[in-house]
């Protein structure tokens, strides 16, 4: 480990000089915000020029920062960031620019197939909507009468502007069994925060004046405003303390980095609350005022030292009390950030109920530079009357863990009840913009989980490893082909984005709505009757109590309030919490039979010979989604394993070599990166590679799937997955 530590302290010294440079003095929060859209002068406003310019949104990703594409004869020519566009500050990344080979990409999805050979075998036959759609009604018609309606599963990813027809489309044929993405990546988070605060806030990056980031690599895992803002140094006040096991992109812009060990986070929010609490650094009033459950804190804080949780992190006590005293003396512009993916260990929820308390100690509740509860812009509501059907059962995942979402489920928990046939059949899958064979973990069950389905259809742009795996595949329209439903996104600076259509559709794809329409049609007369409107139509209804977000829409691509953030609404309210106040101490936990306060949980240490198998973001790519992007295939065309240097001398691997890597679920071989860049103990690899499906043809056959290597552990408060407790074999291949 010494070593590693010594590089990172010369690199911080460099760093330390670098960041300086960039500091320029502004005051107040409201300045801070035109500064950050000041960027934005940089970029041509939109013109005609031989050609036309289309406001839309990015849809490379969850963010949807707004976009201009520059369209001449009829074909995409450039995307541009749209300079008003107040979230993204402006701006664009390079999957966002990158976006235009989805349209004019040779491997996309052109025409509805049907399955011609075995499942997995790649044999298509081109059929037309009518053809493919009749089949898909016919299949969940029989699904429904075989095994009731709960028989089919939909599942479908979150973040998209059209979700909403598809969820629509789940409740009207009368199935509960919707499972979603968050118990794959934030839904831990969301748990640990709301039990709380009531909500899950935002971090005021902008106006913060000291950020502890861990588990958040937001140079890389790109999170609009978030990674543009973290930028900003403001007069040398801005202190950025980073841990990862990785030396990330983020650890570069960091003022300090420390290699954690993995899955001890807990340990050093727990000093860190430790320091504050025993030396009297804690916000008094407000915690008088807005919380419940100090006085059961305090004793239960007073063994987590800095000297104890040294030993468990690996980062030294005097620095873990410098920060604490630090962080404290910073508030209440001061955020221990919580990051989204917290997909980590079975015990993160309760990591983020440190962090989230830890926050509240020292009063940054609702105020700049803390944590902020979001505001979002209001849109009215699409009704419908769905059917009502007499009997239909609870959730397949019903009881399998403590909060169990009724809109998510838990993927891995129904999976595992799925192939178990209990309590009942699930037969039919229905797949809408997931690639669930490549994103939830242990790869091997989930094929297994598909094999035993009656029927699968898949609507996707790609020939996904999940479509490979379908009998029918339908193609939608790419996000810069069709008219979207208008998105209000939350935030501190809320915005309503929309997306509308570049250019038209290619081949024989068709939006989303089109698609629940025509497939409505076929599932009964009631279920068509909820989708009897045209997008048009709903996007009316969206603002018909605000005309002004349509008209700002069309001018400029972006609606946002005027009016820069506000801070404090909540204080003398009560919280959305069971007491109103902040929870320090939950006793809706205890009632649950869990620890009222976290209590700290040490992992599996990794087993001689073996290394730990971590997972994280690239920025230029998204998830198992874009590594066939031909720009982005050109930056980094497979993907390699990181291996340490020290580590690798041990067991007598070398850059470049081609190696095996072997879990209890799985293997795959990929190139090795000998790198100091990582903990001697851990090895990791960028997501979206080793792909089953011969229609990604850039990436086939190149690079390792570590969705095949994680094993499906699960944390049983939220329902999230726990990513990083797989150890791995590395052996020559
Ligand atoms: N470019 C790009 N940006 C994205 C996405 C994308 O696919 N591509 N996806 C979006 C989505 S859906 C999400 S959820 C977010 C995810 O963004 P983040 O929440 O930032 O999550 P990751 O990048 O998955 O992981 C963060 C870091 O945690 C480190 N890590 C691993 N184990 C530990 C540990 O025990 N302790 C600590 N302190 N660190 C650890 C990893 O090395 C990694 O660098 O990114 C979003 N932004
Ligand atoms: N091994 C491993 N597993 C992970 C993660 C990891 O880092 N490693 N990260 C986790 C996280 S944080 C998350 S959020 C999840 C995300 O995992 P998923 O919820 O599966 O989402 P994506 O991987 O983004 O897959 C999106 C699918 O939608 C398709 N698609 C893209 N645009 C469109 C469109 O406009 N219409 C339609 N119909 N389809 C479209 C893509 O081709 C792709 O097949 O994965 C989780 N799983
Ligand atoms: S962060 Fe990049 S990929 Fe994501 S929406 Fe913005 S521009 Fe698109
Ligand atoms: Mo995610």
């Amino acid at each position: 480990m010494s070593g590693l530590i010594n590089k990172k302290l010369s690199r911080r010294r460099f760093l330390g000089t670098s960041t300086c440079a960039l500091a320029t003095a502004t005051v107040g929060s409201q300045a801070r915000v035109l500064k950050a859209l000041a960027v934005s002068g940089e970029v041509a406003a939109p013109k005609l020029n031989g050609g036309k310019d289309v406001f839309t949104a990015c849809g490379m990703c969850v963010n949807k920062c707004g976009v201009i594409a520059r369209v001449r004869d009829g074909r995409i020519h450039k995307l541009d960031p749209n300079p008003e566009y107040i979230k993204s500050r402006g701006m664009l990344c390079a999957r966002g620019n990158a976006g235009i080979k989805v349209i004019y990409d040779p491997d996309r999805l052109k025409y509805p197939l049907i399955r011609a050979g075995k499942r997995g075998e790649g044999k298509w036959r081109r059929a037309s909507w009518d053809e493919a759609l009749d089949l898909v009604g016919k299949k969940m018609n029989e699904i429904a009468e075989k095994y009731t309606r709960a028989g089919m599963m939909f599942a479908s990813t979150e973040g998209t502007f059209q979700e909403h027809f598809f969820l629509q489309l789940a409740e009207c044929f009368g199935s509960p069994n919707t499972v979603r993405h968050p118990t794959l990546c934030l839904s831990s988070n969301i748990q640990g925060f709301s039990a709380t605060f009531g909500t899950n806030p935002t971090p005021d990056v902008l106006n913060a004046d000291y950020i502890i980031m861990s588990g958040a690599n937001r140079s890389e895992a790109l999170i609009t405003p978030d990674s543009i803002d973290q930028l900003k140094g403001d007069g040398g006040r801005r202190k950025l303390v980073y841990l990862d096991p990785r030396f990330t992109k983020t650890a570069s812009k960091a003022d300090e980095w420390f290699p954690i060990k993995p899955g001890s986070d807990m340990a050093f929010i727990l000093a860190l609350t430790n320091v504050i609490v025993s030396e009297g650094l804690y916000a008094k009033e407000f915690i008088e005022e807005m919380t419940v459950g100090f006085d059961q804190l305090v004793p239960h804080i007073k063994p987590y030292t800095p000297e104890w949780a040294a030993t468990e992190t690996e980062i030294p006590a005097e620095d873990i009390r410098r920060i604490a005293r630090e962080f404290a003396n910073a508030a209440p512009r001061a955020v221990y950030y919580q990051g989204r993916r917290s997909s980590f260990f079975d015990n993160d929820t309760q990591m983020r109920r440190a962090m989230a308390i830890l926050n509240a100690v020292i009063g940054n509740w609702d105020t700049a530079g803390g944590l902020v509860p979001n505001t979002k812009i209001k849109l009215q509501k699409h009704d419908y009357l769905a059917p009502w059907y007499d009997d239909v059962p609870e959730r397949l995942d019903s009881g399998s863990v403590t909060f169990l979402s009724e809109k998510d489920g838990s993927w891995t928990a129904f999976r595992d009840r799925v192939l178990a046939g209990k309590p009942y059949p699930v037969k039919g899958m229905m797949i809408y913009k997931q690639n669930v064979v490549m994103s939830v973990p242990n790869r091997a069950k989930t094929l297994k989980m598909m094999e035993q389905m009656d029927f699968i259809c898949t609507i996707d742009i790609a020939m996904s490893d999940t479509a490979w795996y379908s009998d029918v595949v339908l193609p939608e329209a790419t996000y810069l082909e069709r008219q979207d439903p208008l998105e209000s996104l939350a935030g501190i600076l809320p915005v309503v984005a929309f997306r509308q259509p570049c250019v038209e559709p290619l081949f024989e794809s068709k939006p989303n709505l089109w698609i629940m329409q025509n497939l409505a049609r076929r599932l009964g007369d009631e279920v068509a009757a909820t989708f009897d409107f045209t997008i048009d139509e709903h996007i009316h209804h969206q603002v018909s109590k605000n005309p002004k977000i349509l008209k700002d829409l069309k001018n400029k691509g972006v609606h946002y309030m005027k009016v820069l953030p506000t801070y404090g609404l909540t204080r003398g309210k009560r919280l959305r919490t069971k007491t109103g106040k902040i929870e320090l101490y939950s006793a809706n936990y205890a009632r649950k039979g869990l620890d009222p306060l976290p209590v700290y949980t040490r992992h599996e240490d990794v087993p001689a010979g073996k290394f730990r198998l971590i997972v994280g973001r690239s920025a230029i790519f998204t998830h198992g989604t874009t590594a066939n992007n031909a720009y982005l295939h050109d930056i980094m065309p497979e993907n390699t394993l990181w291996l340490n240097t020290l580590s690798a001398q041990k067991a007598g691997l070398s850059d470049g070599q081609l190696v095996k890597v072997k879990s209890r679920v799985g293997e795959g071989t990929l190139k090795l990166e000998v790198t100091d860049k990582i903990r001697p103990d851990c090895v990791y690899m960028v997501h979206g590679f080793g792909v089953l499906s011969k229609g990604q043809s850039l990436i086939h056959g190149r690079g390792a799937c570590d969705a095949a290597l994680i094993e499906d552990k699960i944390e049983p408060i939220s329902g999230n997955v726990a990513m990083h407790q797989t150890f791995v074999e590395v052996s020559p291949a």
